[in-house]
């Protein structure tokens, strides 16, 4: 079964900041929805296991450095290289939770100091998601939460900016969610708002472009 009898699979995004508990959440969405009879795949990006991927990692990690539009342009090359896969996923009946997607690419880049409209364009073409959920977290309440670790972007100012920009990206479509909350509550308001999309059928609609 897929997100609903005889259509296609749900895109499902959840964006924020680093630490905002989005691995976490992701994988309790898929694990509840297979419980309950769906199909569901839990994909994140960036996905270090192609090539561009790794040239991803080793960036992140500091092992080499990159221009910032080159990275950026990488990042957004991860994504159309999973393109065709992801709609053939959704096509087929399963129902895609994806950590991290092109509001990652742009808020993050942006905050770098490139111009957010450029920082777009690599985007156009891409899977609109159906369902965009944003963990929301004060950055400082962030990086209490296990430390930051030593890869790239895990440092408190970059971190604010970061989240100013998801501010200027949020539009009246997202759902928002207090990542503050414990994470059986995150969990709860996370499946409550993938249903509600689903009784109201918002998941099943032809948009193929994403900005
Ligand atoms: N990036 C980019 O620049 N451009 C792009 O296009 C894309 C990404 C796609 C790597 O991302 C970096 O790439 C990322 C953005 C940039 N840089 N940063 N910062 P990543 O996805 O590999 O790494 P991450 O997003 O930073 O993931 P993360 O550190 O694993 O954070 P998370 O997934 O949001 O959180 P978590 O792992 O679920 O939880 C973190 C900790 O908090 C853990 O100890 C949990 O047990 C705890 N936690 C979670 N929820 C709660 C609650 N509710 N209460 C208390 N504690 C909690």
């Amino acid at each position: 079964r897929g997100g609903k009898e005889d259509s296609r699979g749900a895109l499902v995004v959840l964006e924020g900041l680093d630490r905002c508990g989005k691995t976490t959440q992701s994988a309790r969405l898929v694990t509840n929805l297979e419980r309950l009879g769906y199909s569901a795949e839990l994909w994140r990006f960036p996905d270090r296991t192609t090539s561009v991927g790794k040239m991803i990692s080793s960036y992140l990690s500091n092992e080499s450095q990159l221009d910032d539009h080159t990275i950026h342009l990488l990042f957004s090359a991860n994504r159309w290289e999973k393109r065709s896969l992801m709609e053939s996923k959704l096509k087929s009946g399963t129902t895609l939770v994806v950590d991290r997607y092109s509001y990652s690419g742009v808020a993050f880049s942006s905050a770098k100091g490139l111009d957010i409209e450029w920082c777009k364009a690599p985007e156009i073409g891409l899977l609109a998601p159906d369902l965009v959920v944003y963990l929301d977290i004060p950055p400082e309440k962030a990086a209490e939460r296990g430390g930051y670790g030593g890869e790239r972007y895990e440092q408190l100012e970059f971190q604010k900016k970061v989240g100013h920009n998801y501010q200027v990206l949020c539009s009246p479509t997202w759902k928002i969610i207090d990542a503050c909350s414990s994470m059986e509550d995150v969990e709860e308001q996370l499946q409550e708002m993938f249903f509600v999309g689903l009784i109201r059928n918002i998941y099943f609609n032809d948009s193929t472009t994403i900005v």
